[in-house]
């Protein structure tokens, strides 16, 4: 006792930039499929705590659908604490949701932005937390120290940033003079290890669900299982998946490929050896030298056909020709190249690859081959 879901940085709403429109308009409802997966995993698992550490909506405004979700998850769980700190993005005032919805009794929304305890006899358990009330903070709700009972198991979140100070300044000294237990901690969507400072345990969980190529990974929260008999406390800590989908980054050397299907394929494997499928958004950047006369048009290739959910394709290969036959060549073949020449030697590698790109179109388009179709 106490067994702790921690989850942050949900952000109910929040649009998805994805190529795809219909894409983008899934991933926003499997958004709120991925927070029922946190709650339903909570209750399966007997969580005492769910604490969601700021962030849970993308702004001050949430759809009437989303928000009868949330209660109606919340009220599914009757047996679970939710603990809410509002963030940076859903701070707390007299016009948020969270003053305007009556949520059920299992759920605590912190309102100040000073440090606030809620005792929990039951499991022993005492919670710190506060609640931005601007979309920035500069105060610091540690800087006075919070007299700890240390007969209870003592846990903080909220909403900060470590490393800056206009997102809550906190600190890893704070942190580690608090005398808590365990800091959940939201804010950082990356997320990360479950690190110590002091004896105080501290972690961002991190995102529920990637929103773009700048989230990558499996995203998910943590649970801690804490045995504690009032003085001696041992907590196991382990991630949890949440996400629907990932978003991945991928290189692939296509050097020969001489058609899409060439490409598809070496996508693929690529993927699937990283372990990718379909629950992956892939962006792939290509590289390696392909035949000038190669009938390449990645853009048209589709994300099923590389077993992905969504492709983004990135081309920086090199045509594969004979510099030296070029340089020589006295037609107008030759002139486009020699011009092209220093552009495809700069030392700017943006440079490099439009000047290759150049080279390619350019060379097909004199070959008498139609592959510029923009
Ligand atoms: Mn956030």
């Amino acid at each position: 006792m106490p067994k702790i879901l921690h989850i942050a940085d949900v952000h109910l709403d929040a649009p998805f930039s994805l190529l795809d429109l219909k894409k983008a308009q899934a991933r926003k409802s499997e958004l709120r499929g991925t927070f029922s997966s946190a709650v339903m995993y909570a209750k399966m698992e007997k969580v005492d705590l769910c604490l969601i550490a700021g962030d849970l909506f993308d702004g001050g405004f949430v759809t009437k659908e989303t928000m009868s979700l949330l209660i109606s998850q919340f009220e599914s769980a009757p047996d679970v604490r939710f603990i809410i700190t509002p963030g940076n993005h859903d701070y707390y005032s007299s016009s948020s949701p969270y003053a305007k919805t009556k949520f059920p009794e299992n759920v605590y929304v912190f309102t100040d932005d000073t440090l606030t305890r809620l005792r929990f006899d039951d499991i022993n358990t005492d919670v710190y937390g506060y609640a931005f009330t601007s979309d920035k903070m500069a105060t610091n709700p540690l800087a006075t120290r919070p007299g700890l009972d240390p007969l209870h198991f003592n846990i903080l979140v909220g909403h900060a940033d470590l490393d800056a100070g206009i997102y809550c300044p906190v600190t890893r000294d704070d942190l580690s003079k608090s005398g808590f237990d365990y800091a959940a901690l939201g804010h950082i969507h990356l997320g990360g290890d479950v690190q110590k400072a002091g004896n105080t345990y501290y972690a961002y969980s991190g995102c529920l669900e990637g929103r773009s190529f700048d989230e990558c990974g499996i995203k998910g929260g943590i649970v801690a299982d804490v045995d504690f008999d009032g003085l001696r406390r041992k907590i196991h800590f382990k991630p949890v998946r949440f996400c629907k989908r990932h978003y991945e980054r991928l290189t692939v050397d296509v050097t020969g490929a001489e058609n899409n299907q060439d490409i598809a394929e070496k996508i693929r494997a690529g993927a699937t050896a990283a372990g990718f499928g379909t629950d992956t958004l892939l962006r792939v950047r290509l590289r390696g030298n392909v035949p000038v006369t190669a009938d390449l048009r990645p853009e048209r290739i589709e994300a099923e056909t590389v077993g992905a959910f969504y492709l983004e394709i990135k081309d920086t290969t090199a045509p594969l020709i004979g510099y030296e036959t070029l340089k020589n060549d006295i037609t107008v073949r030759g002139a486009f190249f020699r011009e092209l020449l220093p552009l495809l030697e700069s030392e700017n590698e943006d440079e490099r690859r439009s000047a290759s790109l150049a080279l390619r179109y350019g060379l097909a388009a004199l070959a008498g081959e139609n592959v510029i179709d923009y």
